[in-house]
């Protein structure tokens, strides 16, 4: 059976439970139907971010406060600096935009906690020098529009011993970090810290798998080089995000899949920021559907794949979020794949003519790395690796490692999906022949031929379906 899109029409507002969902309850009720839920401070009782990054709000008295919008927590910014200070970090600065996202500056954590605090004396007029000392103070007085988002901060890479806080069950069953984790040629994950003052803000967009820093550079590149550069931009894949609150508060503003064409301007640019939208260029924004809700301290938030969304912090937000992916949304991720690589053909249609077909795909192929983070290979292997861990499982091999069983949808849902992707790469004529080439260059094959080593996954995957479907 193939996928179908779930119609949203229903969803009118986001469920809040107080107590986690079992991982069948949120399989069945939020993965495999795309619907996002926020869930209460008991998910994340007992991380060690909440307890050591942070302390009370001095300025949140009892339970009318917590509906006030006031955070009940603030960091602790002598134990973040002390702990962690030296560590390298990309800075947001929120008050100006590039392209589609805003521009980053690396420094140390140190400089951007200095940084933050500097920011909030600036807006609140002339700067004093024991202010600037003092930044615990002004975190307490943090009341105006402040500037430095700290983003993106791989924290589980750079620190790995520390342990801030240990993945819920719910979402352990998350393919892309898995994949990246296996990767001997790149290092890299999806699994991230944010923190930020008040006023602090992420663009709409929609959750990517992608590399952010390549992806800006080809944004620049093709925003110089190609004449019809608005047709490749935004490309996004759809992975799922979760992100936990571990003090302050976000305001989170959901949109509906799809609705895509109200979002953009006649050039196929798209809203940045949902608060300042111009009528006359986004004729059709006001009729986007959209549901606004405030995550706080301690609360997670599942978003799922492809509801564009916008993010402010209310009050000194931290944050921990991570994008992934599973065979429930591997759909979303093929379909977006599939619509990344039409937009690259389309913006490099004019070699067409110039590049036998093989050369062509290849430049193609390799555009599409850069921007995407993937191509057929990437996707391929994300999906060979999977396959192949579970059949280690199925077979008792991997012991107790990795995602159990019980953390996962039924092994005949898993293997079907994988193998609609597959099937769906093989429909390209040349897909075969790159996936072939690279395992006959780098894939350590079992079996003779790279295309036959091709094969011979795809008949293992037919058979694990028609064993478990
Ligand atoms: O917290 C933020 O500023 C952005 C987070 C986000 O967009 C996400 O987790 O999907």
């Amino acid at each position: 059976m193939s996928f179908i899109d779930p119609n949203y029409d229903h969803i009118t507002s986001i469920p809040c439970l107080a107590t986690p969902p079992s991982y069948h309850e949120f399989l069945h009720n939020y993965l495999i139907p795309n619907v996002p839920v926020l869930i209460g401070p008991a998910l994340t009782t007992g991380w060690r971010a909440r307890c050591d990054w942070v302390r009370p709000n001095p300025d949140c008295h009892g339970e009318e406060a917590i509906s006030e919008k006031i955070p009940r927590f603030v960091p602790d910014f002598a134990f973040l600096i002390d702990r962690f200070g030296d560590a390298p970090v990309q800075v947001a600065d929120c008050r100006r935009r590039e392209f589609t996202d805003q521009p980053r500056v690396g420094m140390m954590f140190a400089d951007f906690v200095e940084k933050w605090g500097t920011s909030v004396v600036e807006s609140e007029g002339e700067m004093k020098n024991d202010q600037v000392r003092d930044i615990e103070a002004k975190w307490e007085h943090d009341s105006d529009r402040t500037r430095y988002y700290l983003k993106d901060w791989h924290f589980v890479k750079a620190f790995p011993e520390y342990g801030a806080y240990k993945t819920p069950d719910i979402f352990r069953d998350d393919w892309m970090n898995e994949f990246w984790h296996t990767r001997n040629d790149v290092r890299d994950d999806y699994r991230f810290v944010y923190m930020g003052g008040h006023g602090t803000f992420t663009p709409f967009h929609a959750d990517v798998y992608r590399y952010r820093s390549r992806y800006l550079l080809l944004e620049s590149f093709v925003y110089f080089y190609f004449s019809h550069a608005s047709y490749l931009l935004p490309i996004v894949c759809r992975s799922y995000s979760w992100s936990a609150n571990i003090c302050g508060i976000k305001r989170w503003t959901l949109f509906h899949p799809g609705q895509e064409h109200l979002f953009k301007d006649k050039l196929g640019n798209m809203v940045y920021d949902v608060r300042d939208v111009d009528p006359a260029r986004f004729s059709r924004f006001a009729e986007a559907r959209r549901i606004v809700l405030l995550q706080r301290d301690g609360e997670t938030l599942f978003v799922p794949s492809g509801w564009f969304h916008q993010v402010e912090n209310i009050g000194s937000t931290i944050s921990i979020n991570h994008n992934w992916s599973n065979a429930c949304n591997l759909p979303y991720l093929h379909t977006s794949f599939v619509a990344d690589l039409g937009e690259v053909r389309y913006a490099l249609r004019d070699l067409i003519d110039l590049l036998p077909s093989p050369e062509f795909e290849r430049e193609c192929q390799r555009l599409l790395l850069v921007n995407s983070g993937w191509d057929w290979i990437v996707l391929w292997r994300m999906c060979a690796c999977i396959m192949q861990r579970l059949r280690r499982q199925l077979e008792g091999e991997d012991g107790d490692k990795g995602t159990p069983m019980e953390l996962q949808p039924p092994v005949g849902f898993q293997a079907k999906r994988i193998l609609d992707v597959m099937m769906g790469l093989l429909a390209e004529t040349e897909a075969g022949k790159v996936v072939g080439k690279w395992y006959e260059e780098e894939g350590g094959m079992e079996v003779g031929t790279g295309e036959e080593a091709v094969e011979e996954m795809v008949r293992e995957l037919k058979g694990l379906v028609e064993e478990y479907e």
